[in-house]
């Protein structure tokens, strides 16, 4: 006979009560947060490089300061992630193990190259802003750990957004030569962060699961649309073209509707064909290996530590 009774997993699901870490849950939860909150984590580490490598190059001391502040606030974020993962029963060295082996995925945007200043605007204002509009949503996802990260994370990424958003006015009040860099980032990084937020519904095969438990409250296309809509007067507001010739503001929908996205080049990068997906792997591999020491002498000395105790 069916059992009608609601499981205490499923009851609390319902009733928006958060699953807490020692919380009895379906295997298929636990691993659906372990793949999502791991890759979320990877995404957070890799995409330290693409504007570690315009520290040296930043045009002013405060600029520096900031992009330093950024780069190592994802550190953090990542440091966050990973320790929220590990309260679902699997350890770091696990997880970063998956990633260096090329098992587990990391946010496809981060294999595209950072060539000018300009990108460190862009990937502020697009890359954190597609960031903060998806992880608003997951601050308020059925996972006690995962939600309370994402509550500090937003509002560190609410200083990224802006301080990319603040370069992009700096460029476009400055020469013809500075709008044209502010506008070629835009170019670039456009159809890559509307990307970030995966593939189309149809072909989304996680949010079945990942909506029925809370995880995911809204699809990846309603939360692109978000982004497509919020950012668009943004762009405009600095005198910004976004490039798609077939954006139009619909009054029924009362939202913009754009062109097809390219989903063949996104799956290519996610296959791991993008432009920088092998530089990537290969700057964390080098890291991690160089890291090697550190965690040695890090071990060594709480082992000193725990034997004086
Ligand atoms: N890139 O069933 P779907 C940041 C994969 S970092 C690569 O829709 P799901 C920042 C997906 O994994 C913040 N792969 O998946 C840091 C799945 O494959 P598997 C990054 C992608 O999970 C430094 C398959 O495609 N944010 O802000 O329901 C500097 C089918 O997709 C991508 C997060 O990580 C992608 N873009 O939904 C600056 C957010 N999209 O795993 C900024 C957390 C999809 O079945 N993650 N795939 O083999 C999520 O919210 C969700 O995982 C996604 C995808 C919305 C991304």
């Amino acid at each position: 006979m069916e059992n009608l009774v609601a499981s205490p997993f499923d009851q609390k699901i319902a009733e928006g009560i958060k699953i807490e870490p020692k919380d009895g849950m379906p295997d298929g939860y636990r691993n659906q947060l372990v793949r999502m909150m791991s890759q979320h984590a990877h995404s957070e580490v890799v995409g330290m490089l693409p504007e570690g490598a315009w520290v040296t190059r930043a045009p002013s001391l405060k600029r520096k300061a900031i992009l330093i502040a950024k780069i190592q606030d994802e550190g953090g974020h990542g440091l966050y992630l990973y320790s929220a993962a590990e309260t679902l029963g699997v350890t770091r060295e696990e997880l970063i193990d998956q990633f260096l082996e090329g098992k587990a995925k990391y946010s496809s945007i981060f294999n595209y190259p950072a060539v000018s200043w300009a990108d460190m605007g862009a990937i502020g204002w697009l890359v954190d802003g597609a960031a903060i509009v998806n992880q608003t949503m997951l601050a308020k996802c059925s996972y006690g750990p995962y939600s309370r990260a994402m509550i500090r994370i937003c509002k560190e990424e609410g200083f990224h957004n802006k301080q990319g958003y603040d370069i992009m006015i700096a460029l476009m009040r400055g020469t013809k030569e500075q709008q044209e860099m502010a506008q070629d980032a835009m170019n670039r990084w456009w159809w890559p962060s509307l990307m970030m937020f995966g593939p189309p519904d149809k072909d989304s095969i996680n949010s079945g699961d990942l909506m029925k438990w809370k995880v995911k409250l809204q699809s990846n296309d309603e939360l692109r649309q978000r982004f497509i809509d919020r950012t668009i007067p943004q762009a405009e507001a600095i005198g910004l073209r976004i490039p798609d010739d077939n954006l139009k503001w619909n009054e029924t929908t009362q939202h913009f509707e754009h062109s097809e996205i390219n989903w063949s080049e996104f799956f290519d990068v996610v296959k791991g064909n993008g432009p920088c997906n092998r530089d990537r792997m290969k700057a964390r591999r080098a890291a991690h290996q160089n890291g090697e020491w550190v965690r040695a002498a890090a071990l060594a000395y709480a082992d000193k530590n725990s034997k004086r105790n």
